[in-house]
């Protein structure tokens, strides 16, 4: 069960994989790999910085493969984020907005990038998505119940 569970559940991110809506509210370079305090006020900053551009947020695609979280400009369709899965290492929604969530990316450079990003649809659904990618990639979905020890 738990065999043909997991070739269904990897599949949705085989090729192009997994596709949201979002929108990029904004990076910021941070010093830690993980660190929600300082996410969420990050977060928070990123979002005040895009209300008084005034501008509109850039419209993205998405998409959630067995490689990376990569990421396309909606109108456009032009690649312009491809970050490697095993390069993340942290993942934080914001209790303050359903449709808000964040990441840490590690650069080759040893640098840690805050990405916020919004989303069309409730943000618990990419969250989920992408703690079920991190579980088939570093190889844990056999062990549902230990992924939670962390
Ligand atoms: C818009 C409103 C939307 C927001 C949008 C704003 O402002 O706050 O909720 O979309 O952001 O422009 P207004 O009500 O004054 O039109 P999100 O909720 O997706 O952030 P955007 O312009 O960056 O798309």
């Amino acid at each position: 069960q738990t065999d043909d569970g997991r070739r269904m559940n990897s599949n949705k991110f085989q090729g192009n994989g997994l596709s949201f809506k979002c929108k990029i509210i904004g990076m910021e370079e941070i010093q830690n790999q993980r660190e929600e305090k300082l996410c969420l006020e990050l977060m928070n900053s990123l979002k005040t910085i895009v209300r008084a551009r005034g501008e509109h947020k850039q419209r993205i695609q998405l998409n959630l493969t067995m490689t990376a979280i990569k990421v396309f400009d909606e109108g456009t369709k032009i690649a312009i984020i491809d970050h490697e899965v095993t390069h993340i290492s942290f993942v934080v929604m914001d209790p303050k907005d359903p449709r808000a969530f964040g990441y840490i990316y590690n650069t080759n450079d040893g640098r840690h990038q805050f990405w916020a990003m919004k989303t069309e649809r409730p943000a618990v659904f990419t969250v989920l998505a992408l703690k079920e990618l991190f579980e088939i990639v570093f190889g844990r979905l056999k062990y549902p119940k230990n992924a939670s020890e962390e």
